[in-house]
């Protein structure tokens, strides 16, 4: 078999990738270790940068997104029981689209499938080859069948765990991991709140975010070796009225459908790119999910790395042996901004003596006191949040 680029991996990056591709005339081919069932059930990420809903509107898949992303205004930051909007387009003149990563995957799935596009899920023993030369290739095993795909190029969209990044020789990892994780839930229930609450409270970290006008998503901050068998529905409720809770106003909860602990890791690849495999999304970086930059990085990535393909295919490679330095300078824009949202927003207890600890958390009240109370300030959140150019 014989395609132009062969895909890694059908998270959003992946299926995104093909739609640019195909729009560009560029044959690919997309090979998935899970079942399409899987990649449908996976929730994760909520929010859309401006820039990332302006490439679905560009490339004709805005349709699910307009008929259910929901445009927000702003973010509130809330701490010693009191909450302050950051208004982003009064700041910036822009907004933040929230609309749901399963949505957005069950969208690009759906659009391939019109499209006929060659999409294998349950591939095993995905695996490239030949990287190094002009002619690269993969292999997997499919429908119990050993199946090689030559092609030009090879994209690794394969996520944090994928095979394509340890492909690269010498690939080195900067990165730290946080000493807490978020404890996420659903619930059917209204969201109490118009835009997404970011709350520091003494007990940890609490967020407020919905799906849809009927349907809502809050996190919690954990120690990262908790169980989420320990987690009662009472016992997480009990938690978010506690640390979300202000004068006046009332969370309400409904039917939790829908609980998972996951650990928090900042990321990145040394490089993105070695001969003709390139990496994309996940499997070049990971932030915490505290700026919502994750998937929106991967749309970022993606769209670089389908500018470079079609310029390689009129003839030009220099955008494409651009890729990795470009792309890694917006990534490290984004982790520097992850990071300090994640640092100003969580409780550190893994600060030993009580007075550091208590340093640390006044610190932090004043790093939101400031950030609440400067127009400067609240223009650069806006400015990072709502997304930086691509
Ligand atoms: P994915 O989504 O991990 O997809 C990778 C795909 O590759 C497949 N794969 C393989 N296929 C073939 N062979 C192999 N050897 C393979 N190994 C892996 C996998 O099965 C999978 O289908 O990576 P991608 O496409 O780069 O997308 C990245 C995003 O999923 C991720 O960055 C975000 O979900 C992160 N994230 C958030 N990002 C935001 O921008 N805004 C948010 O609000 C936000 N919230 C979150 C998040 C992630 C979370 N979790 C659970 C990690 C909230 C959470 C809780
Ligand atoms: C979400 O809705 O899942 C979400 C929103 C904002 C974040 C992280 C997650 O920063």
């Amino acid at each position: 078999m014989r395609t132009q680029v062969a895909i890694i991996g059908a998270g959003p990056a992946g299926l995104l990738l093909g739609h640019i591709l195909h729009r560009a005339g560029i044959g690919f081919e997309i090979l998935e270790q899970r079942s399409s069932e899987h990649v449908l059930g996976r929730i994760r990420a909520g929010v859309l940068e401006q820039g990332s809903v302006d490439i679905l509107r560009e490339l004709g898949l805005d349709e699910d997104l307009d008929a259910h992303g929901l445009t927000h205004h702003g973010i509130y930051l809330q701490f010693e029981g009191e909450r302050h909007h950051i208004d982003f387009p009064d700041l910036v003149d822009r907004t933040v689209t929230v609309y749901g990563q399963q949505a957005l995957v069950r969208h690009l799935l759906r659009q391939h499938e019109s499209l006929g596009s060659d999409i294998r899920f349950e591939a095993q023993d995905v695996t490239p080859h030949a990287i190094d030369t002009s002619s690269p290739y993969v292999t997997a095993r499919y429908d119990g069948e050993e199946v090689r795909i030559d092609c030009d190029v090879v994209v690794g969209t394969d996520g944090y765990h994928g095979v394509c990044r340890p492909a690269i020789p010498g690939v080195r990892a900067l990165e730290r991991s946080y000493p807490y994780a978020w404890l996420g839930i659903l619930a059917d229930v209204t969201p109490s709140t118009d835009d997404l609450i970011y709350a520091l409270h003494p007990d940890g970290f609490a967020m407020h975010s919905m799906r849809s006008l009927e349907v809502s998503r809050l996190y919690l901050q954990v120690d990262p070796d908790e169980s989420i068998d320990d987690w009662s529905d009472a016992r997480i409720w009990e938690a978010l009225q506690t640390r979300l809770g202000t004068d006046g106003w009332t969370l309400h909860e409904g039917t939790i459908t829908e609980k998972s602990i996951t650990p928090m890791r900042s990321f990145v690849a040394s490089t993105l790119q070695h001969g003709r495999l390139f990496l994309a999304g996940d499997a070049g970086h990971i932030v915490p999910p505290t700026g919502a930059k994750g998937l929106n990085s991967a749309i970022a990535d993606v769209t670089l790395l389908g500018r470079g393909l079609a310029a390689l295919y009129r003839g030009d490679e220099s955008p494409l042996s651009d890729y990795s330095r470009a792309a890694l300078a917006r990534q490290w824009k984004v982790q520097q901004f992850s990071q300090w949202m994640t640092e100003m927003l969580h409780v550190h207890r893994e600060v030993a003596d009580e007075a550091s600890r208590a340093f640390r958390y006044r610190s932090q009240v004043g790093q939101l006191q400031y950030t609440t109370g400067s127009r400067n300030a609240q223009a650069a959140l806006a400015e990072q949040y709502a997304g930086l150019p691509f």
